[in-house]
């Protein structure tokens, strides 16, 4: 088994970020309770592929595994320091899943990652391919809870947390980039590369010019993720 350790430019979190104790459930989702995990779980591939096909979770179990050492960073502002992940990196599961089954005419430049409850990210490729981006299957030692994704979820160390989708059950290989889908609000505007060390928090304003306002929504959207929690009441973190 590999291990690796996020690069950390020798600075402790990236810019304007702040470490949290713990880490909180947080998302789109908001108070939503996690999504019912279907028994034969599998993520659906599509987009440039000859044919549409799916993997089941049995297939992650038979590859090589993966460790990964990292900090995970909110958009919003706040990190969670040195979670241990555990999974099927992504780079591997390209070359061999995705890989021989693409469209030969196409050039890939884009990977969509869609959760079971409608969450989505869009990633290029080449920061799919970083070597550090995991299908994670297990946090800390133990199957990942259905607070942060199970049975599977994206995680990319270097990009802002709304990349690294939870509950994972679709993978689209793109050859353009994805528009944003309707009704994206202007001011959670996505960068379209979400790296945390450049702050790319934003999609057209500068990163630290966000960060007041970003922070502001930690609280609120704490609170209300934490009210959708699967476990009891009084474990709710404050
Ligand atoms: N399926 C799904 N994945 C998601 C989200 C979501 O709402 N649904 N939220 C994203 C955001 S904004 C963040 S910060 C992280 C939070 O992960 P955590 O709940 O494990 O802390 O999940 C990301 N992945
Ligand atoms: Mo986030």
């Amino acid at each position: 088994m590999t291990t690796t350790h996020a690069v950390t430019h020798g600075l402790r979190l990236p810019p304007g970020q702040r470490a949290v104790e713990g880490f909180p459930r947080f998302g789109t989702h908001l108070h939503h309770p996690a999504p019912e995990i279907p028994a034969d779980h599998a993520i659906a591939v599509g987009g440039a592929v000859r044919a549409p096909f799916t993997v089941p979770l049995a297939h992650l179990a038979r590859m090589p595994r993966r460790e990964l050492a990292a900090d995970f960073h909110c958009v919003a502002g706040w990190s969670a320091v040195d979670l241990r992940w555990e999974g099927v990196g992504f780079d591997a599961f390209y070359r061999e899943v995705l890989a021989p089954a693409l469209d030969p005419a196409a050039t890939v430049t884009h990977v969509v990652f869609g959760g079971l409850d409608g969450h989505r990210s869009v990633v290029t490729i080449e920061d799919a391919l970083a070597g550090d981006v995991l299908l994670a299957e297990n946090l800390d030692g133990r199957p990942l809870d259905s607070d942060h994704g199970a049975p599977v979820r994206l995680v990319s160390p270097r990009q802002y947390g709304y990349i690294s989708t939870k509950h994972l059950s679709r993978i689209e290989l793109r050859t353009t980039a994805p528009a944003a889908p309707r009704g994206t609000d202007r001011l959670l505007e996505e960068h379209p590369r979400a790296r945390v060390w450049e702050e790319e928090r934003h999609g057209t304003l500068p990163g630290p010019w966000v960060r007041p306002i970003y922070r502001l929504l930690i609280p609120p959207i704490r609170a209300l993720c934490a009210w959708g929690r699967s476990g009891p009441r009084e474990a709710v973190e404050q």
